[in-house]
């Protein structure tokens, strides 16, 4: 497990001249209580990283859903950013997960990158689409994925990338801190409150709202976070329950439970919808604006 050493308070500061080290991120939290790294711009050297990176020899799998309507409306998009955004350097694997594999976009890849379609049955409910993710990412890591990939990042569809996403975010397990919920009190965060869920987590539990729509890690965790969601849906199901958030309640779950190797800010997941904020940087992936009215009927 990390220690943060860069977020000693006693290193922030040259101790001749007083100034900020040029890594500081003296306004914002980075490190967790646990003493997982959370990446902030400017806290890391992204050439250290893809050095560190490229001497392992590593393949990153970079997995997203797009069914129904959601083809066409995000994923050539997606893919074209993340040509220029994500992993740059790595070889990286993308899997696309459709019920329609003929109408994937040819979307040019660079060298060292490729893309694989897998078939999947559309559900009918869309609480059903973004849940069945976890029982079908369970089956691809457990498959072909799972073999050709070191390390995977899970996403959701609806947005683009517009900065360096980077092997900065890679560790055993990564979690996401949700944009709109980063700076609020931990009461107040849409955790999963009914006791009878499997996804529940009591007032005084939880300790960052993370977002589904990007987590990540090593294969063998990523085998965990999945077959603990997957059952905790099942679950809940049985017993006539959803959870609030749906799949994104039990991943809140799983990493109380089991502390994410390493945090991302909401840099690497930011929604414009909030406005400028000072600690925002450079965000790396924007989401799309949201359509429920449109989309969800
Ligand atoms: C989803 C909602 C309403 C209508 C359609 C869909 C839909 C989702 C779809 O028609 N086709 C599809 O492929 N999806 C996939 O599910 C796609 O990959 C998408 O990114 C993902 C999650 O749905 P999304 O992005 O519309 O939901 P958000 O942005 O509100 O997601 C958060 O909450 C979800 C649970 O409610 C998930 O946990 C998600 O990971 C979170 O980011
Ligand atoms: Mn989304």
């Amino acid at each position: 497990m990390g220690v943060c050493p860069s977020a000693t308070v006693s290193l922030l500061r040259d101790n001749f001249t007083g100034a900020l080290h040029p890594w500081a991120r003296p306004e914002v939290l980075t490190c967790t209580p646990w003493g997982a790294p959370i990446i902030w711009d400017g806290t890391f050297d992204p050439d250290v990283a893809q050095q560190e990176a490229s001497q392992q020899n590593l393949t990153i799998g970079l997995t997203v859903f797009a069914v129904g309507r959601y083809l066409e409306k995000y994923l050539e998009r997606f893919l074209e950013t993340a040509e220029q955004h994500f992993m740059v350097g790595q070889r990286v694997v993308y899997y696309v997960f459709t019920e329609r594999p003929g109408a994937v976009p040819r979307v040019a890849l660079g060298p060292d990158r490729r893309l694989r379609v897998e078939r999947v049955v559309r559900e009918r409910r869309w609480q059903d689409v973004s849940m069945a993710r976890m029982r079908t990412l369970h089956a691809a890591l457990g498959g072909w994925l799972g073999r050709e990939a070191h390390f995977v990042f899970c996403m959701d569809i609806d947005q683009h990338f517009s900065g360096a996403f980077g092997p900065e975010a890679l560790a055993e397990s990564v979690a996401q801190l949700h944009s709109w919920h980063y700076h609020w009190p931990r009461w107040l965060l849409p955790f999963e409150r009914d006791a009878r869920s499997a996804a529940a987590l009591t007032r005084g539990e939880g300790d960052f709202y993370y977002h589904a729509a990007v987590f990540g890690g090593s294969v063998a965790a990523l085998r965990g976070l999945t077959a603990h969601c997957a059952l905790g849906l099942a679950w809940d199901r049985a017993r006539g329950l959803e959870a609030r958030w749906h799949d994104e309640s039990h991943l809140n779950k799983f990493f109380w439970l089991h502390k994410p190797a390493k945090v991302l800010s909401p840099e690497f997941c930011w929604s414009p919808d909030i406005g400028p904020r000072a600690e925002i940087r450079r965000p790396r992936l924007l989401w799309a604006p949201k359509e429920y009215r449109l989309l969800r009927d």
